[in-house]
């Protein structure tokens, strides 16, 4: 199995250039921001504990998380091609869960791909976005908690991942098939 990370902060890219991938390789796209949010919009019980973490801006707590995608990966492990995960792990405790449920089916992860955008234009793009998205984390004061949280809980993912050896950086500014030519070069050389 290919098991691809895609990772970076909010407005990054992720779920862009995601979406190609899994076109592109044959791998199945696993965005836990889509996940929840469909439970946000079906208003489950985890629905309704996310919906208020998403819209501060906050992280919805690791073990509601991991227990959300062991469901969803149940019986797919290990008889998928592979995964592209788009926004997990987003915190260590999240990484070393996946780490656990990939090895279990003796998969590991072949690749974390590192989306560099500077913080302004991340800024731009997202409230650009927050103009037609309507979510509701989209708004300045969402963007700039979503930063403070990506830069103390996320952003010592990479050294995490650069001491595994699988972290690549990606150049995540400018046109997006450039990038996306950046990233499958990236991923044709771990296939
Ligand atoms: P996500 O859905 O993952 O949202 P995101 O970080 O904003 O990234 P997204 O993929 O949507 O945006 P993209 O960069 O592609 O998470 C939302 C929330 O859910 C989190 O804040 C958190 O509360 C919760 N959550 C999710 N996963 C969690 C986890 N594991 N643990 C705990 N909580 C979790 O695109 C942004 C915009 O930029 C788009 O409009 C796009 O068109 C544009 N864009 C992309 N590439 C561009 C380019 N090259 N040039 C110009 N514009 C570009």
């Amino acid at each position: 199995m290919i098991n691809v990370l895609i990772f970076g902060a909010p407005g990054s890219g992720k779920g862009t250039q995601s979406a190609r991938i899994a076109q592109t390789f044959g791998l199945e796209h696993v965005s836990t921001g889509d996940i929840l949010r469909k439970e946000i919009a079906d208003q489950t019980s985890l629905g309704i504990l996310a919906q208020d973490y998403i819209k501060e801006g906050h992280l919805v707590p690791d073990e509601d998380v991991v227990a959300m995608l062991e469901h969803h990966l149940e019986g797919k492990l290990g008889k998928v091609k592979g995964f592209i995960f788009d926004g997990f792990p987003r915190t260590i405790p999240q990484a070393d869960a996946l780490k656990r449920m990939l090895a279990r089916h003796d998969c590991e992860v072949s690749i974390v791909l590192d989306l560099n955008v500077p913080e302004d234009e991340l800024i731009r793009r997202l409230l650009e976005r927050g103009k037609i998205s309507g979510r509701s984390d989209d708004n300045l004061e969402a963007i700039k908690s979503r930063l403070v949280v990506y830069n103390s809980q996320t952003l010592p993912l990479k050294e995490y991942f650069r001491k595994e050896g699988t972290l690549t950086p990606i150049n995540g500014l400018g046109d997006m098939d450039d990038i996306f030519a950046s990233i499958s070069e990236a991923i044709d050389s771990v296939l």
